[in-house]
């Protein structure tokens, strides 16, 4: 158990960060959850006095401050930055500008301008665990916009370990595949029924599942850093590179 621990989990009210949110406070920690849906959040707090929600929208740098000024005085030991989203499934020059500009916001500038406030904050064997995708480390069709935040993510994780290992600050990027979250309902505009169709017939990433990476890692010694995790449900590999040939 991690009694004495406090987390900040992004995008906390669904999928991998409330079970991310739901697992730390299992394991004794006190869980700071940030997002958009207060009502959800409010849900969260009756469930677990150790749970504190934070209603913000991510896109707005200046409440983002106001949020780690709200909490200056407390240790902080873990971020868990989940945030993010994929809006539109086209190729780039059919992508709306405005969801291109909403993804690189929120799975980019959102991330690091956290970051730089939690290394701010009080706390001792702090962690930061990031949430990429196998997105950021291939390239397939119409994933041009979010496929190159991801990259951002996973590799700024990576660089993050260089500047911060004389500080013994542990970092860990997590780069998941398919996962049945509402990823794809948001990508696809609340097309329920084409967001359920990718689902079918196939094996999927549980929110659980990444909670259960995550509940791992927390545990490890303090002397080990897993550098990154690519986790795919058994039904998913790398297919081959696309060959296109004239008629
Ligand atoms: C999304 C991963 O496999 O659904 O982060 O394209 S996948």
């Amino acid at each position: 158990m991690n009694k004495s621990k406090t987390a900040i989990v992004t995008g906390s009210s669904s999928g991998f960060g409330k079970a991310i949110s739901e697992m730390l406070l299992s394991e004794g920690y006190k869980v700071y959850g940030l997002a958009r849906r207060v009502d959800r959040l409010k849900k969260m707090e009756r469930k677990n006095s150790n749970f504190v929600g934070y209603g913000i929208d991510l896109g707005d740098k200046v409440a983002i401050v106001k949020f780690f000024k709200s909490i200056k005085s407390i240790d902080i030991n873990l971020l868990v930055n989940n945030a993010g989203l994929a809006l539109g499934a086209a190729p780039y020059d059919q992508m709306s500008l405005e969801d291109t500009d909403t993804m690189i916001e929120i799975n980019i500038l959102s991330l690091v301008h956290v970051t730089r406030h939690f290394l701010k904050c009080k706390g001792e064997n702090k962690y930061i665990i990031n949430i990429g995708s196998v997105a950021g480390n291939y390239a397939y069709p119409n994933n041009n916009i979010y496929g190159g935040t991801k990259a951002f993510v996973n590799h700024f994780s990576r660089n993050l370990r260089s500047d911060l290992v004389s500080k013994n600050i542990r970092v860990t990027s997590i780069e998941p595949g398919l996962a049945k979250t509402e990823f794809s309902v948001v990508r696809l505009k609340n097309d329920k029924e084409k967001a359920k169709s990718i689902y079918k017939n196939t094996e999927y990433i549980r929110p659980k599942d990444i909670a259960l990476i995550v509940k791992d890692l927390i545990c490890l010694p303090l002397h080990l850093n897993i550098n990154s995790i690519e986790v795919v449900p058994t039904s998913q590999a790398c297919g081959p590179l696309l060959i296109q040939r004239s008629k």
